[in-house]
């Protein structure tokens, strides 16, 4: 396949300017009209012109109102190359696609009734002929023309300029965008909507109308989202002096989406699991969900529209800033410790072993023959995690001067990630280029951390080592510059001075290791004291350091760092999983962890999400992890015995916070974490041995069928249909009836199923498969079922390989129908290596028979082939 590199970008040689589109909207044949208004940039003229174009059938084709001879084109695989053309001309095309037929979601496509685009990265050839790359800006006007009966509704980006009808009940509509534009950010929306319908006035004084275009019975649903983008809408005119731009704002909501949403100009589509919530069908971490996409699409507009990328190598530049934006805000809304520990997490669970694994590469790629693979946990997460320390390395104030200057230099223009950096140093005179190999170096680097308390100096020395491990196509690796945030805490859990070291203005300090092994030594010490580093986890690596359990159950008590003192409870529950897993008579709950576990929840005063996060154990993956070789069922087993332990030993209170903390539902902060930490007690107290565990089914099953809200009832539910020896059947029956109406709700019952840790679930995964609300178009339902069995470790992983061979299988028949998902969903099976023998040889199998595939898609053949090298 043709690969693209980095090395290899060349601007383009026309621009144009002007787009003019017409689209006549069928279902079945669709016909695109466009007119493009060529400009040669170049300084002399070109022989081939070449523009994308993908899956038309080009009806006709003319330059300034000529039909173009023969010798004036060619239609390639993949597009339509003009020969020698000349300095300025219209091009006019006339094409043909099908809409209902493009199960891809790319492009064009007609689903649940209506017509939608996705156009990034590469969908608007999919459309009509264009020179479709993020460097080519165009002002487009788009008129659509649709039956009025099934389309009353037609939007596409910008301003709605006009409306008119016509013959036999078709109608049509005219907007114009004013902002030039790259083809990724068009979009139009035809269909049978209602709206739901808000203002917002920006800080200058201007109204904005915002519109939520959802299916009628949905109505009522919006409130989270439209509340969400007004607060988001605030907070980047507070925090970053950016307004909003247009007089409308539109967000259409749909079931059938390849991710979360996109942040076209003007009018966003999104996946309808970011949009609609209404208490009895969206739990806590959906509302939540929705608050960060709705904020992360709103924030685009400044940060990917306004200023925009030169190529797809680029992409960190807007979504690693982005995220690292829709999480500050969200920081801003919530809990700021207990925020950091779910991004922390979610960066743990899917870059570290993305970074691990043959699929690695870096912030900025070098090469790929698929771009939308490079929609990643790396450059999306870690990349913000780039954001987050060069925040941390300036400071506020110095970071907000680089933005206005990035906004001030690049507005209007397409960008690199070189001319971010380059406008943060120049707003700061800082230099940053150690900085630079931060995007081009893979992998994680490993932090070593040690130190010495010397009671004649009355001094502390730490030293701090880096290590980065090999990726594919990276033998060697440089050390990067990594800000250790940090405190030291003395024997009674205060902070001591942090003299001979930069003291931070809350005496806190960041360390800025640049080498491979730098010392820093701290004075007037009286008393011996124990580092806490890397507090709100300042730079992402895997640290080490050589402190003993003893230490680690202090840090879990005392620092008064929100991350670090998740962290060090973590650490003791890993490490002791880690001697369980290794020697199954050993137990899971050693007296530090236990009296770590004693004091959490003892301590009432604690906020209820924070203690939640404190009292929940590591994840089987992430213990997985840890190991070289992944113990798949003694991990399992060591995790259900330590949250049995953990259950039994104190089940009296873990029975007091259930009781206790019941309450009629509310929305706030509190009301939630108090809901998560309750059903945290819930499942501990059904984990446990004993006599209670049947009364506590008995609670579960009341809890289930009495809750007034979708996150009790869930929490219930998983607790039952996933219990070893409970019979849930009526509770699964008795759910679907409940909420077959309502598509994300049905997606939990899907999910649930397929995660389900028993040997059995892989015939009801098959059954799952074939059951009447299955449908391999709508991704979220096949994620629901493919991504819930593949994140079932013993299931998935299960020794005999049948997991593997099941899971490609269902890739193979995907991937005709939906490439992009078919190719997220396969990277699962790149992680072989971290298998043992016989699982590592079922799992290449499984990948050897996807290679052989006919017709295998570019998107599904390239991560096979990097996994399989
Ligand atoms: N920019 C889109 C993602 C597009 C993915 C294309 N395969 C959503 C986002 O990151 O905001
Ligand atoms: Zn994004």
């Amino acid at each position: 396949a043709m690969v693209i590199q980095r090395g290899d970008y060349r601007a383009p040689s026309y621009q144009i300017p002007e787009i003019i589109l017409d689209l006549r909207l069928d279902p079945e044949n669709t016909e695109v009209l466009a007119h493009l208004h060529f400009r040669r940039v170049a300084a002399s003229p070109v022989a081939e012109l070449p523009l994308n174009g993908e899956a038309l059938e080009l009806l006709s084709l003319q330059r300034d109102d000529q039909v173009l001879a023969e010798h004036e084109y060619r239609l390639t695989e993949d597009g339509l190359v003009l020969l020698n053309p000349p300095e300025t001309f219209v091009l006019k095309t006339k094409v043909r696609l099908h809409p209902a037929a493009n199960t891809a979601l790319s492009g064009l496509y007609h689903a649940g009734g209506q017509f939608l685009t996705q156009c990034e990265a590469e969908g608007f050839r999919r459309i009509t002929y264009m020179l479709d790359r993020p460097d080519c800006l165009a002002r487009f006007t788009v008129t659509l023309h649709a039956p009025q009966k099934h389309c009353p509704v037609l939007l596409a980006n910008g301003n709605c300029m006009a409306m008119g009808r016509e013959a036999e009940g078709w109608h049509w509509a005219r907007w114009e965008d004013p902002f030039p534009k790259p083809t990724y950010l068009f979009a139009m929306v035809a269909g049978d909507l209602a709206v739901v319908r808000d203002r917002y006035r920006t800080a200058s004084g201007r109204d904005v109308a915002l519109e939520i275009y959802v299916a009628e019975r949905d109505t009522a649903a919006c409130v989270q989202a439209m509340d969400s983008l007004k607060r988001a809408m605030r907070w980047d005119e507070e925090v970053y002096g950016r307004e909003y731009d247009l007089d409308r704002y539109m967000i259409v909501a749909t079931d059938s989406f390849n991710m979360g949403a996109m942040e076209n100009k003007g009018l966003n589509i999104f996946n309808a699991k970011y949009v609609l919530a209404s208490p009895e069908t969206a739990t806590d971490s959906d509302y939540q969900g929705i608050e960060s996409v709705i904020a992360h699409e709103y924030f685009h507009n400044w940060t990917g529209n306004r200023v925009t990328l030169r190529d797809w190598f680029q992409l960190s530049l807007k979504e690693g800033l982005t995220v690292f934006r829709d999480q500050e805000f969200s920081a801003d809304q919530n809990s700021r410790g207990v925020q950091r520990i779910g991004d922390v997490r979610r960066l743990r669970a899917a870059q570290f072993p993305e970074d691990a694994g043959p699929l690695a590469h870096p912030v900025r790629p070098e090469a790929y023959s698929e771009i939308n693979n490079f929609y990643t946990a790396t450059v999306y997460e870690k990349g913000a995690e780039l954001i987050r320390m060069i925040h941390t390395l300036l400071g506020k104030t110095q970071f907000r001067q680089g933005m206005d200057l990035y906004f001030q230099r690049h507005d209007g223009h397409a960008v690199t990630i070189e001319d971010f950096l380059a406008a943060m140093e120049a707003a700061n005179q800082r230099d940053l280029s150690g900085f630079r190999r931060w995007y081009s170096q893979a992998g994680t680097p490993v932090l070593r951390a040690s130190g010495s308390y010397d009671p004649v100096q009355h001094s502390y020395t730490l030293t701090l080592h880096q290590e980065t491990p090999a990726t594919p196509g990276q033998s060697t690796k440089e050390p990067v510059p990594i800000p250790v945030r940090m405190a030291l805490l003395n024997t009674q859990g205060q902070r001591a001075p942090l003299s001979g070291a930069i003291e931070g203005p809350d005496g806190e300090a960041v360390l800025l290791l640049e080498q491979r092994e730098q010392s820093w030594t701290f004075v007037n010490l009286p008393d011996p004291v124990i580092p806490s580093l890397l507090r709100g986890f300042s730079a992402p690596v895997r640290l080490e350091s050589a402190w003993d359990d003893e230490a680690c159950g202090f840090l879990a008590c005392y620092d008064d760092d929100p991350f670090n003192r998740w962290e060090s409870i973590q650490n003791l529950a890993v490490k002791a999983l880690l001697a369980a897993v290794a020697d199954s008579s050993v137990t899971p709950l050693p007296a530090v962890l236990r009296d770590a576990t004693a004091s959490i929840l003892r301590d009432d005063a604690l906020d209820p999400a924070f203690r939640a996060e404190l009292l929940t154990l590591p994840s089987e993956d992430y213990i997985g992890e840890q190991m070289s070789v992944v113990a798949v069922e003694a991990i399992h087993r060591a995790r259900d015995t330590l949250r049995q332990d953990i259950g039994a030993r104190f089940a009296e209170k873990w029975m007091a916070l259930y009781h206790d903390l019941a309450a009629p539902y509310q929305r706030d902060g509190l009301a939630i974490g108090r809901r998560r930490l309750r059903n945290l007690a819930l499942s501990h107290l059904i984990a446990s041995d004993g006599d209670s565990r049947e009364a506590m089914a008995l609670h579960a099953r009341q809890q289930y069928a009495q809750a007034d809200n979708m996150t009790d009832r869930l929490a219930a539910f998983q607790l039952l249909v996933q219990h070893p020896h409970h019979d849930a059947k009526d509770i699964l029956l008795d759910f679907y009836r409940k909420w077959h109406g309502y598509p994300l709700v049905i997606d939990k019952w899907f999910s649930i199923q397929a995660a389900t840790p028993r040997p059995e679930t892989l015939h009801q995964v098959e059954h799952l498969l074939v059951h009447p609300a299955f449908d391999w178009r709508v991704p979220n339902r096949v994620r629901a079922v493919l991504g819930g069995f593949a994140a079932n470790p013993t299931v998935f992983h299960a020794a005999d390989g049948s997991g593997y061979a099941f899971y490609a299988e269902q890739i193979r028949r995907l991937d005709d129908i939906n490439p992009q998902t078919a190719a997220r969903l396969a990277t699962p099976l790149s992680r072989w290596r971290r298998y043992d023998a016989q699982r590592q040889q079922a799992m290449r199998a499984a990948l050897t028979m996807l290679a052989d595939k006919a017709k295998l898609s570019r998107d599904l053949a390239e991560v096979i082939q990097r996994s399989l090298p």
